[in-house]
């Protein structure tokens, strides 16, 4: 408790959310009209939505252990790079490659690293694309945001997940876990099902 009350302290201080802010504000427009360039293109809605957030003191204290890293201001701004984030819900999984391929190519944003967790589930069963970008030219402490790009069926499963399991440690709850992967695993399946039929009716 004492860690988060510093590190919020710490954040007031440094204006750190209002610079989490500025990035995302900078960037959601041009996410936006993206989306609306492409849904022209395709005819059809390919973003559904986006949601942005800006990390928690409680979150940032917990990754920071998690990571066995120092809790401090400095080796959160010098380490997270998730501190300002935007996440992109696609409807199809192919929108998803569409999308995060458009987002790479931001003018005035250089990618800094690109984490495909659909090629490559985590072991919870978590599926999205994480873009890491950077602003060419920013006058602020942040230097990064991280965009997170997802179907709606993946977007579904994350969220609960989340909420039951993500950061709970109990224990014997390796059968929940074991559970939730399975069903992370057939709503993968349902999504590529919803593809196909979308594929044999654009075919018709
Ligand atoms: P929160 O509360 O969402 O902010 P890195 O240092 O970049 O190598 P990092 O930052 O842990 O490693 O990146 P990773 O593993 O790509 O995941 C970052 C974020 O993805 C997490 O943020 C979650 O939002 C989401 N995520 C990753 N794995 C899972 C998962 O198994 N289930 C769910 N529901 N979400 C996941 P934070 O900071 O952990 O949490």
């Amino acid at each position: 408790q004492k860690e988060v009350a510093a590190m919020e302290e710490a954040m007031k201080q440094h204006h750190i959310e209002e610079q989490c802010q500025l990035l995302i504000d900078e960037m959601m427009p041009q996410i936006k009209r993206l989306g609306r360039s492409l849904s022209g293109t395709y005819h059809r809605n390919i973003i559904e939505y986006t949601t942005s957030r800006i990390k928690s003191p409680e979150s940032i204290v917990e990754k920071l252990h998690r990571k066995n890293r120092e809790v401090s201001l400095d080796k959160a701004v010098e380490t997270l790079r998730d501190l300002a984030g935007i996440r992109v819900i696609c409807s199809f999984q192919d929108d998803v490659y569409r999308v995060a391929g458009a987002i790479k190519n931001l003018p005035g944003y250089e990618l800094v690293k690109e984490k495909n967790y659909i090629n490559k589930p985590k072991a919870s069963g978590y599926r999205s694309i994480h873009l890491i970008l950077r602003p060419a030219n920013t006058a602020y402490d942040i230097n990064y945001i991280e965009i997170q790009v997802r179907s709606a069926a993946m977007n579904y499963w994350a969220i609960l997940e989340y909420q039951l399991c993500y950061k709970n440690e109990k224990k014997g709850a390796e059968r929940i876990r074991k559970e939730l992967k399975e069903c992370a695993i057939d709503i993968a399946k349902i999504d590529k099902k919803m593809l196909k039929l979308r594929k044999e009716i654009e075919k018709i």
